[in-house]
């Protein structure tokens, strides 16, 4: 229940050879990885080709896409064509003429799309969320397999759970770096956890990995027993 998310610095020393060592020593204990804009920036399309090859779990491109239809489409295709599963996009571009466009060149693709609901910042207070209803439903309507909803606010993942029944996965960022505990939102409709920093730029990513895993498993057990 535990996506591991991939944002490596400008300064990292690790090479894609050393990420490949890390998820093949971590591949266990996740559901799958997500990787963005400072993972390509970093490694490249080949970068993203060589985890690929590392992992049969799914890779999710977090490039939070928010461009017309055809550009998204293209994108796309350029992540397609190293294997990675699903696509974020966001939700405020609109049906017509993006979303639909990137939802049919993505079934095209047999790849995912999961719009982003809600974030973990403050400001998504600001517009963000006064949309979260509206951009579950479109989420639904495009047939998306999931959504992002923020483990620092763990009621806003129990109302999208509310709208979105059991239509739609919900993605949960905010774990740890920033300050939400393992579990929590998976306590509260989420499923899946997403963990980045706090495992990644650890001086023993694996052992943080295992940390975070067990404190989960812990949480959930309890909440699921009350
Ligand atoms: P970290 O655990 O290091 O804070 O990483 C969280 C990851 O989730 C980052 O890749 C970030 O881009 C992403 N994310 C987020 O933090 N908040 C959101 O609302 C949506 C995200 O995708």
């Amino acid at each position: 229940m535990l996506v591991l998310s991939i944002d490596p610095r400008p300064s990292e020393s690790r090479s894609i050879g050393d990420i490949v060592e890390l998820v093949r020593k971590v591949d266990g204990l996740l559901y799958g990885y997500k990787i963005g804009v400072p993972f390509l920036l970093k490694y490249g399309l080949e970068g993203l080709a060589k985890l690929r090859s590392s992992t049969s779990k799914p890779i999710i491109a977090d490039l939070k896409l928010a461009d017309i239809g055809d550009i998204m489409s293209i994108t796309a295709e350029f992540l397609a064509s190293v294997g990675a599963n699903a696509v974020i996009a966001h939700s405020f571009v609109g049906k017509r003429g993006a979303l639909d466009v990137l939802r049919d060149k993505l079934r095209e693709l047999g790849m995912d799309l999961i719009l982003v609901a809600s974030m973990t910042h403050q400001g998504s207070a600001e517009y963000i969320d006064n949309y979260i209803e509206d951009f579950v439903k479109l989420a639904l309507e495009l047939g998306a397999e999931g959504v992002v909803a923020p483990a620092t606010r763990p009621s806003i993942i129990k109302s999208v759970r509310d709208i979105a029944g059991n239509g739609l996965a919900i993605y949960s960022p905010g774990i740890g770096a920033q300050g939400a505990a393992p579990g929590t939102a998976i306590c509260h409709g989420a499923n899946y956890e997403i963990v980045g920093r706090s495992v990644l730029y650890s001086d023993n990513p694996v052992r943080s990995l295992l940390n975070i895993a067990a404190a989960q498993r812990e949480v959930i057990s309890r909440c699921r027993s009350s």
